[in-house]
């Protein structure tokens, strides 16, 4: 294949490893440590932009960037990830601004007020931890990770009044059935109280109060003593603004196995700004290479050979359920559990933690953002020839 010019726009000063974030959370990994300045990463000979795309202009073949250059290209890949909406609760940016009992995990500005609030926390007043409405958030299991974890602080803490209440507008804590229920079990064995089909829709931190819509339509108002509020998230506004790129809730429309946009052959998405039905995460993402790397090629060369629809929607998310245990939640499309290791993966486990901790951040800068990794398809496959005896549990369970 002839040499192919890469460029890459984007005006990130730095790169995170934001699946530290829930453990860095609660200080179990260090923040700093899982960050690179974006241009120590970009490899030799691609050409670093520095800037983000402000206009897509998808008819032209043409993108424009923030200080007003305008670059043309053969093939586009879209992955610029995703932004926090905070304005669909009202009072609750004012709250992460400045009431320090509030934070939020996935923001890295607010990430490092959790440490001082868990800590802080006396038992005056629930604990509140939310979950929003629309799931086209990014690493959808961090919203329940983030309460088993705090009651860790709590009880070493000895926070003997604590209480702990999850307030989600749907009727699980975990969208996929097999890894819901031992998480359900692990709140009911921990006291916390789950407030189903119910939503905070307003923060009000002077008084320390939230208000809360019931699936009747009325509203109680509580008071809290700590909150962590899961934000919706949306596409930077260059992406949603860009209607003939975008889904109604503005994400790049593609195919949901090849990864080629549905009206432009030359543009493909993934990551959390893709429609790709599927829960956001970097092990999603590792599998979509796989797949998109060699569409990527297959169109550049313009062979006329068809496109890999390799793509199986595979996500993971490793759930931290609190005293240093993981269910490593794996699943595809259709919530198909498509677990990798020979054990069963819905019971909390010592040994995904450390994996959890000390594994995969290593796969991450050593394999994963090199293009190294393109996920444990292969992996699984030959885990299952070798321990096909472990393996009934989760045939049985695919229904589920
Ligand atoms: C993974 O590939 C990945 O991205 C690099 C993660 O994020 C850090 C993960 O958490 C997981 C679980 C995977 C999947 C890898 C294996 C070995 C199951």
């Amino acid at each position: 294949m002839p040499k192919v010019k890469i460029g890459i726009a984007d005006n990130s000063e730095f790169h995170y490893y934001q699946p530290s974030w829930a453990l860095a959370a609660v200080r179990l990994l260090d923040f700093d440590r899982h960050k690179r300045p974006l241009k120590s990463m970009i490899p030799k000979g691609v050409n670093f932009l520095e800037n983000s795309v402000a206009r897509f202009m998808p008819e032209e073949n043409t993108v424009s960037l923030d200080d007003g250059s305008k670059v043309s290209y053969d093939c586009l890949l879209i992955a610029c990830g995703l932004e926090m909406n905070y304005n669909s609760v009202p009072g609750i940016k004012d709250a992460l601004d400045n009431d320090p009992q509030v934070f939020t995990i996935f923001d890295r500005l607010y990430n490092c007020k959790a440490f001082d609030a868990l800590n802080a926390y006396s038992g005056d007043g629930p604990a509140m931890y939310t979950y929003p409405m629309d799931e086209n958030f990014k690493c959808r299991g961090a919203a329940a990770k983030i309460l088993f974890l705090s009651d860790d602080v709590f009880e070493k803490n000895n926070i003997r009044n604590r209480r702990l209440v999850f307030v989600t507008p749907k009727d699980y804590m975990f969208s996929v059935p097999r890894y819901n229920r031992p998480l359900l079990k692990i709140a009911a064995q921990r006291n916390i109280e789950i407030r189903y089909e119910s939503e905070v829709c307003r923060v009000d931190h002077r008084s320390r109060n939230v208000t809360i819509r019931h699936p009747d339509g009325s509203e109680e108002v509580t008071r809290y003593g700590l909150l962590h509020f899961t934000p919706e998230m949306r596409t930077p506004s260059a992406v949603r603004s860009c209607l003939d790129l975008v889904d109604k809730s503005g994400f790049v429309q593609v195919h949901p196995d090849s990864m080629q946009h549905v009206k432009y052959p030359n543009i493909f998405s993934i990551g959390d700004c893709s429609n790709l039905p599927t829960s956001k995460s970097a092990a999603a993402v590792s599998e979509q290479l796989y797949t998109v790397v060699p569409n990527l090629q297959i169109t550049l060369q313009n062979t006329g050979e068809p496109l890999k629809t390799t793509y199986t929607g595979y996500t993971a998310c490793p759930l931290l359920c609190g005293h240093k245990r993981v269910v490593l939640a794996e699943f595809g499309y259709g919530k198909k559990p498509m677990e990798t290791f020979p054990l069963d993966q819905s019971k909390p486990s010592r040994l995904i933690y450390i994996v959890k901790k000390y594994w995969m951040p290593q796969l991450y800068w050593h394999f994963f953002v090199k293009g190294l990794w393109t996920g444990p398809a292969g992996m699984r496959k030959w885990l299952k020839r070798i321990f096909f005896w472990t393996r009934k549990d989760v045939e049985l369970s695919t229904v589920s």
